[in-house]
């Protein structure tokens, strides 16, 4: 079965990790695969965002070490947000270090990040000792993490050779790696979820490096199957239409995918 064909909704049998499943599930449902890339700075506006865009996604992902008034009831309102829309949300925390020091940067500091986030995003680069640590804290709830295995920005360093390792230590760590944030066809594992951030229409790049491609060429030539917009909605006029905009673009191209 090749990933690129498969209907999200067959793609939820291939697995049993319960994150997967319950995406795929709201994928389907939503009929959406759009991330937003809630990236501001205060609580209020996160929440705003949030109530916004929550009908038109499927995930929203945060770096919740960006907000300047960051406190345990913006996450609990932010849950109860996720809830009433149906949604995941994913903490690009991009954890990068020995399992023991992930476990406890996981479940412990000013964010508890395990307490709130569905998913969170880790580097390949320490080995599957990341992976480990972060299994270690779930403690039964449904958790899960994407391995960060290609980067969108100009002269990132993922070589071939690194991307394989990490699709390596996805398969033999599928109870906890749900999927990729790539920017190419990495896997044509059914059971893993291709996430493509750097995407906009009508921009190319921004001055910091970033590269950015359409929803469609996302998903038509790059193989994601969630594609992540961020400043594409965040800092449009209006937060909503772009979003439900993106949310057509993408799962039409998704749907053209499947039946081509
Ligand atoms: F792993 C990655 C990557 O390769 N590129 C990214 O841009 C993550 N990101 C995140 O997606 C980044 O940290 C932002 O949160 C978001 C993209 O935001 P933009 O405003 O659409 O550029």
């Amino acid at each position: 079965m090749d990933r690129l064909k498969c209907t999200f909704e067959s793609r939820e049998s291939t697995t049993v990790q319960p994150v997967s499943r319950k995406l795929f599930n709201i994928m389907s449902a939503k009929q959406s695969n759009l991330c937003v890339a809630a990236d501001v700075t205060k609580s209020a506006e996160l929440l705003s965002l949030a109530e916004k865009v929550g009908p038109y996604i499927c995930l929203l992902k945060t770096h919740i070490d960006i907000l300047s008034d960051f406190s345990t009831e913006v996450v609990e309102e932010l849950k109860n947000i996720a809830v009433k829309h149906n949604f995941l949300i994913f903490e690009d925390r991009k954890f990068g270090d020995i399992g023991n020091t992930v476990a406890t940067q996981y479940s412990g500091g000013p964010f508890n990040i395990v307490d709130w986030a569905d998913l969170v995003t880790v580097h390949g680069l320490p080995g599957d000792g990341v992976i480990k640590g972060l299994g270690s804290c779930a403690s039964g709830q449904p958790r899960g993490c994407i391995i960060v295995s290609q980067m969108s920005s100009s002269g990132t360093l993922t070589s071939d050779e690194y991307i394989k390792g990490c699709c390596k230590m996805a398969e033999e760590n599928a109870h906890f790696v749900i999927g990729f944030v790539a920017q190419s066809n990495i896997s044509k594992d059914p059971r893993f979820i291709v996430f493509t951030p750097g995407v906009q229409s009508g921009c190319t790049s921004d001055v910091l490096g970033q590269q950015y491609v359409t929803p469609r060429a996302a998903v038509l030539e790059r193989g994601a199957d969630v594609v992540i917009v961020g400043r594409g909605i965040t800092k449009s006029d209006d937060p909503c239409s772009a979003a439900k905009h993106y949310k057509e673009e993408a799962f039409k191209a998704y749907q053209e995918r499947i039946t081509s």
